[in-house]
């Protein structure tokens, strides 16, 4: 599958909001490479396929798991919207042709993180949080900021601001959530930005 065929099925597969985050998260996971001197096409396919079954219904995002043997934890089964990131590697596998073991890893741990992250697992994870669309996060201009400069102290400060909204009643947190911040909390840095 090409460029532009992924991206038609694609843009039938999201809605419309969906797919625009997609284009951002793609240019801006493109940029990242740029700056941190990673492939640039790899971070761009990984971009735009990050959030590939994000529309998929959840009681669908239940049922293709178990059909799939792909392993659902009781906080996914309780937050189902979390499997977009496990399933979204399954299917970029299997319905968009997709081989590269890095976009495939850095798909699946798109939303939780994990620790000790590769560079192409961090790009994704960082410009789906700070791509242009995104404008209810606190620090995002530091943030942004960070992401170009130190992407270990940028992971720290998504994962402080992600949990720390969880844990105002938002959401159940994902021990792997809690894991990722706990490994990449060394970094955290001090400064002006
Ligand atoms: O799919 P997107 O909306 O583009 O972005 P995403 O896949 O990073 O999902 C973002 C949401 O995931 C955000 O509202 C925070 C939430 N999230 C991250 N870690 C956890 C979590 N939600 C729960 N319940 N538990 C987690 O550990
Ligand atoms: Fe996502
Ligand atoms: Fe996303």
């Amino acid at each position: 599958m090409n460029y532009s065929e992924i991206k038609k099925k694609l843009k039938k597969s999201q809605d419309k909001e969906r797919y625009e985050h997609t284009k951002g998260v793609m240019y801006t996971a493109g940029c990242l490479a740029m700056a941190h001197g990673y492939y640039l096409e790899k971070a761009m396919l990984a971009g735009l396929l990050h959030d590939c079954a994000k529309c998929i219904p959840n009681d669908e995002k239940l049922a293709l798991c178990k059909e799939h043997n792909i392993l659902v934890t009781p906080v996914e089964a309780e937050n189902p919207f979390l499997l977009h990131a496990k399933l979204g590697a399954f299917l970029a596998e299997s319905e968009y042709n997709i081989t590269d073991p890095d976009v495939l890893h850095a798909i699946k741990v798109h939303t939780t993180g994990e620790p000790d992250m590769n560079i192409l697992d961090k790009i994704i994870f960082i410009a789906d949080y700070i791509e242009p669309g995104r404008n209810k996060a606190p620090n995002l201009e530091k943030v942004r900021k960070l992401a170009f400069h130190d992407l270990n102290a940028c992971m720290a400060q998504i994962l402080r601001d992600t949990l720390m909204y969880l844990n105002s009643g938002k959401g159940t947190i994902d021990s792997t959530t809690q894991l990722t911040y706990e490994f990449y909390k060394q970094y955290e840095e001090d400064n002006d930005l």
